[in-house]
């Protein structure tokens, strides 16, 4: 090694997850905790993820951006992500404490990065990797960050394939033969502009894509900014990186797209968030958890290993640290520190488990013991933790729409979801 390589390109590096908005897509998992902090494939938490991925790729300077912070989360990142004393690596938070009303909560994710600038900028990083915080996905930011030293870029933007229907969430980009940034439209929505937009044959080619395939090069959300160029791009009013800095950057800097054609998953809404973590259930998932090369990590909780009496289980992740009785569990994820009883039926279901083992029995009489009781039926629900469901609870989206409110549930985008903490009682149907 050549001592005057040094500080590396990873410790001039420092990344930005953006930990999530009002978090309104996630609602009722984000009622009562920021959306980093939302449980994942039972034992990990949605920002294990994009750390992971920094960790993984060498970047050790970590802020997570989020709106408001929550005791859960504040534990979870230092007992999660603690390095030792010899470096100056960090996973830090920065939350926004106000409250709606006041200017100081981020409006944006442009703003948000603004409001923490002048913290960014008291070391000599010279790269700022800019990171969406829910999204699942493995990706080594050595080679977006290779190649937007070697293309000298002004900004480099990590982007991806997407078919049409999918098109219209996301910043659609042509780029020319060198993968410069062209043309740059936020979420477009008319026929004729996503007409407009196709990834042409010359490129579907090098992309190893059918020359009719009908794609489209999607921004990822995932952004490396020269620290100049940064500086220059936040000095204005702008609220967002797609809607407002990245247009206006195209043809005054150098923006390129870094293709990853990788497994990639948005899962910043219920339905997402649902498909993904049960697609972890599939024999040969897509996304990789037991990938030891580049492992996600969480906190080490010292549970021990789950106790199943005699219940049928096909097809699903059980956690650490669960009692299950004569239980029927298919197609589901269960959470660490799940206790679920005999008779009872799950399919199609997020079970987020518990923070604590009610040992103890603290219920009065009356009240619902934590977990999921007997014969109960769940399908196409997510239980959050803490959760207490009565005995013979029927709990299903059927017969009901899309979304709509119950007094302790809540059913979005066709799931029911029961919020942390709530209980429902013996015999319920919902
Ligand atoms: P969206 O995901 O719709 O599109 P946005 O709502 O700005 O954009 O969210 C980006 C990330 O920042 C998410 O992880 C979100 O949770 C977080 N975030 C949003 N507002 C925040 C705030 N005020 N404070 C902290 N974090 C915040 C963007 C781009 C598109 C691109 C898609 C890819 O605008 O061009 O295609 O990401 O998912
Ligand atoms: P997780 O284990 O899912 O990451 P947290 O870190 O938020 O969840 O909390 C787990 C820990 O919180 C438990 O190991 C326990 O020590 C503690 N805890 C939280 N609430 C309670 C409670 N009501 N009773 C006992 N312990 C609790």
């Amino acid at each position: 090694m050549q001592l005057s390589n040094w500080p590396s390109i990873t410790e001039q590096t420092l990344a930005i997850i953006m930990g999530g908005g009002a978090g309104t897509r996630l609602f009722p998992l984000t009622k009562e905790r920021s959306k980093p902090a939302v449980p994942l494939a039972g034992k990990y938490r949605i920002v294990d993820i994009p750390v992971s991925n920094c960790i993984n790729s060498g970047l050790r300077r970590v802020y997570v951006l989020t709106q408001f912070n929550s005791a859960s989360l504040h534990k979870h990142i230092h007992s999660a992500f603690k390095f030792d004393n010899f470096s100056r690596s960090f996973v830090e938070i920065l939350a926004a404490q106000q409250t709606p009303t006041d200017t100081n909560w981020y409006q944006g994710t442009a703003d948000a990065v603004r409001q923490n600038l002048r913290d960014f900028l008291q070391y000599p990083y010279q790269y700022f990797v800019i990171l969406s915080g829910d999204q699942l996905y493995r990706m080594d930011y050595r080679d977006l960050l290779e190649q937007h030293i070697d293309t000298k870029a002004d900004m480099t933007l990590a982007t991806i394939p997407v078919g049409r229907e999918a098109a219209t969430d996301f910043g659609i980009m042509h780029t020319d033969a060198n993968r410069r940034v062209v043309r740059f439209e936020e979420k477009p929505k008319t026929p004729e502009l996503l007409d407009a937009l196709k990834i042409p044959p010359t490129l579907l080619k090098e992309l190893g894509q059918p020359a009719d395939a009908e794609l489209y090069q999607a921004s990822m959300g995932i952004y490396i900014f020269n620290r100049e160029v940064l500086i220059k791009a936040l000095d204005n009013d702008c609220v967002d990186f797609g809607k407002h800095v990245i247009p206006g950057m195209i043809k005054s800097s150098r923006v390129h797209s870094y293709i990853f054609q990788g497994y990639w998953e948005d899962i910043g809404t219920i339905r997402a968030f649902f498909d993904a973590n049960l697609q972890l259930t599939d024999r040969v998932p897509e996304f990789n958890f037991f990938d030891t090369t580049a492992p996600i990590y969480t906190h080490a909780r010292f549970l021990p290993g789950s106790k199943i009496n005699g219940a049928t289980v096909k097809q699903a992740i059980i956690s650490d640290g669960c009692i299950i009785d004569d239980a029927h569990i298919e197609h589901s994820v269960i959470g660490v520190r799940s206790y679920i009883k005999g008779g009872t039926t799950i399919r199609n279901s997020i079970i987020m488990g518990a923070d604590f083992y009610d040992v103890d029995k603290v219920n009065k009489a009356g009240d619902v013991e934590l977990g999921i009781g007997r014969n109960c039926v769940i399908d196409h629900a997510i239980i959050d933790k803490n959760a207490r469901i009565g005995d013979g609870a029927v709990i299903t989206p059927d017969g009901k729409p899309d979304n709509c409110d119950g007094p302790n549930w809540y059913v979005r985008d066709g799931i029911v979801v029961i919020p942390k903490g709530a209980a429902i009682p013996a015999g319920t149907w919902i």
